[in-house]
């Protein structure tokens, strides 16, 4: 089992999965958009999330979906440090979704515990704005941008190119002088790669991410579910707590999800199988 995670004020025992509740401040977010974009309505989802047993929040003010426009990072803050403000004192450690250094910045200087970074830590100042804070760095593969990440991607082997970018992601970390404990490495389902690309990831999941550094995957309501399901966005709970259920039994650290409910109670009723329950 990797060392607990140092992230920010926290530090993260992975003695089990983890559950990352998905907190997004966006109109146009693929599956939730615009249900909690105004940051009232997304702390009190949040809240909700914490109650139901969230062990972190991951807060995102510009979607990731793909096709998506990229906004302005005044806007992006606009949309996200009055959510960390409220949120400080939650008492999970709060992620913040994005791939520009100034937010990056104001988002730790507002609280944050750990930045995700869908673009790897690549934009010029990314490692520099978050080296000398103690925030958990998630690094996740991307091929492209979101705004045509899908158009064909091909791949000669998906596995070994996924773990190539992550390994070399982790260096780049490691030499701006960035402690093993907390860097987070996230195979990025359906960022630049087909439904057989991400299920072979999946499947391949201990190859893909490598065992030095924890894991943390985000398979929640996918296309990648909608493909073997045929279901929109809005009913793949089931296949998305099957799809957390087959990373955790591969060894996933970190799981991000929408439905924090759903996904903690398979994965206690999974933990009662393999470790019994205690009389
Ligand atoms: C922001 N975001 C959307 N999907 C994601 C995923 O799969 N991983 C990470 N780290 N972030 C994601």
């Amino acid at each position: 089992m990797p060392d607990p995670i140092q992230c920010g004020r926290f530090r993260l025992s992975l003695e089990r999965p983890l559950v990352m509740g998905i907190v997004n401040v966006t109109p146009d977010s693929f599956s939730d958009g615009n249900e909690h974009f105004r940051a009232d309505e997304a702390v009190a989802h949040a809240r909700l999330l914490v109650e139901e047993g969230a062990d972190l929040l991951d807060i995102g003010g510009e979607s990731t979906r793909p096709g998506a426009q990229a906004v302005p990072a005044d806007e992006e803050l606009r949309r996200i440090l009055p959510v960390i403000e409220a949120l400080r004192d939650c008492g999970v450690p709060l992620s913040v979704d994005t791939c520009k250094p100034d937010v990056m910045r104001a988002a730790l200087a507002a609280g944050a515990d750990m930045i995700n970074d869908i673009g790897g830590f690549s934009a010029p100042g990314a490692i520099e704005a978050v080296a000398d804070s103690g925030c958990a760095l998630c690094l996740m593969h991307m091929r492209g941008e979101p705004r045509t990440m899908q158009d064909a991607p091909v791949y000669q082997d998906v596995v070994a190119e996924v773990r190539d970018y992550l390994d070399r992601g982790a260096q780049r970390l490691r030499q701006a002088g960035i402690a093993a404990t907390r860097i987070v490495l996230d195979p990025g389902f359906g960022f630049g790669k087909t439904a057989a690309h991400n299920y072979t990831l999946l499947q391949q999941l201990p190859q893909a991410v490598g065992q030095e550094y924890p894991s943390l995957l985000g398979l929640s309501r996918k296309s990648m579910i909608g493909a073997v399901t045929g279901r929109p966005a809005s009913r793949r709970l089931g296949g998305s707590v099957a799809a957390a259920l087959a990373g955790a039994v591969r060894g996933a650290h970190i799981l991000r999800v929408h439905d924090v409910a759903d996904t903690v109670d398979a994965l206690r009723v999974w933990s009662a199988v393999e470790q019994g329950v205690r009389a």
